[in-house]
């Protein structure tokens, strides 16, 4: 996984939109805002990805394919929905089997984009309350394992005025300035 900051620029989404020269996230600066990621080769990633999964009780997933084929009509609708700023009230946690693609994580508090290019083999966990987006890349395709702690049961929470007082979003703040 490679991070670095969105230039913040107009055009395409699934173009890489990293500043020239790049600006590189560190992985002291991920951890501050929470993100954690793993690399673990698709080649026989199964029982690797079930002792995560067993030592964080993530009990159950699914696999889904976000690409034209996989989705066919709501592709479009679907990748405009991702790429809207959001949070959850659960970790949002992907194991990338196939294509990639980026999510974008809010850093707090400058607010500033951080881009995560993912590919086949990366294990993301995004924390609850952190406001994020996601889009394919120019490959239009993301294979990716999606893994939950409870019922495979997944909701946005869009930004504005009733995301700023989540209880998540508010314990998500309070987590990261302790730990600065
Ligand atoms: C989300 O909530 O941002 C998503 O599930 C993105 C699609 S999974 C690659
Ligand atoms: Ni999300």
């Amino acid at each position: 996984m490679r991070a670095y900051y969105f230039d913040n620029l107009p055009g395409d989404q699934r173009l890489p939109h990293d500043f020239n020269p790049s600006r590189p996230v560190d992985p002291d600066t991920l951890q501050s805002i929470k993100v954690e990621s793993w690399y673990i080769p698709v080649e026989g990633h199964e029982d690797k990805l079930d002792g995560v999964a067993k030592e964080r009780d993530y009990r159950n997933r699914d696999v889904i394919e976000i690409s034209k084929n996989g989705l066919g009509d709501i592709y479009e609708e679907k990748l405009k929905g991702f790429y809207k700023e959001h949070i959850h009230e659960d970790e949002e946690i992907r194991y990338i089997l196939q294509g990639g693609g980026f999510f974008d994580v809010r850093q707090a508090p400058s607010d500033q984009w951080i881009r995560l290019a993912v590919s086949a083999g990366d294990l993301l966990v995004i924390p609850a309350g952190i406001y994020h987006r996601f889009t394919v890349d120019e490959r239009n395709l993301t294979r990716t394992v999606r893994l939950f702690k409870d019922e495979p049961k997944w909701s946005a929470i869009y930004r504005g005025t009733e995301s700023e007082s989540n209880p998540h979003r508010i314990e998500y703040i309070k987590s990261i300035s302790v730990a600065a």
